[in-house]
């Protein structure tokens, strides 16, 4: 069974200004396809065909670094996409607020060590808030398209928030300057799902 390139929740200008409609559209339709495409024709005619691409990240050790590659990329993007939406940004609430000022001291604490992972991570790569073994709240960043649940991520959790500094991400609106990139994702930040993602996990 092969793979399928969700469809984007919300219009592709939906989140201007702060991520324009050309990079979405180039984003979802060729980078986040060409993952997906990759990934299902690494995978075909073999065992994980039927396995789930949270299963194949889980043991990515034992595939080979094409599956590893285009598996963190079509996963990657698919939250990527869903922890952002037309009316998001502000400050979470709840329980997820609740963990994030246990972990953090503040929301604004965890925004800037957030803020600095992204703006850090040399090259190409993510930046990510993850639940991990401990069930509390860490930041943490990975190169190219790994992700935390990767069984050679140094910091393994499960993500409930990503964010893409790849410069596909944000050149054509921002050229150089991800520091702006950055800031303008916390203004389209989909808390509601990602304080859902954190029910499920902790
Ligand atoms: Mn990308």
């Amino acid at each position: 069974m092969a793979f399928e390139l969700p469809e984007l929740p919300y219009a592709k200008d939906a989140l201007e200004p702060h991520i324009d409609a050309q990079t979405m559209e180039i984003h979802h339709g060729k980078h986040h396809a060409g993952y997906t495409s990759k990934l299902n024709a690494a995978i075909e005619g073999t065992s994980l065909e039927n396995e789930s691409i949270e299963d194949i990240l889980q043991n990515i050790s034992q595939h080979s670094g094409t599956v590893r590659n285009n598996g963190g990329g079509y996963y990657n993007h698919d939250l990527f996409w869903k922890v952002m939406g037309p009316n998001g940004g502000g400050n979470p609430s709840g329980e997820l607020a609740d963990a994030i000022n246990e972990a953090f001291g503040s929301f604004d604490n965890f925004k800037n060590e957030f803020s600095n992972a992204a703006a850090t991570r040399f090259g190409s790569g993510w930046a990510w808030l993850i639940v991990g073994a401990d069930g509390k709240l860490h930041v943490t960043s990975t190169p190219n398209q790994d992700n935390p649940l990767m069984d050679i991520a140094e910091t393994k959790g499960t993500p409930i928030l990503g964010l893409d500094v790849w410069e596909h991400a944000y050149y054509l609106k921002y050229q150089n300057r991800r520091p702006d990139y950055i800031t303008a994702f916390f203004n389209v930040i989909n808390w509601d799902e990602v304080a859902s993602r954190y029910k499920v996990v902790k």
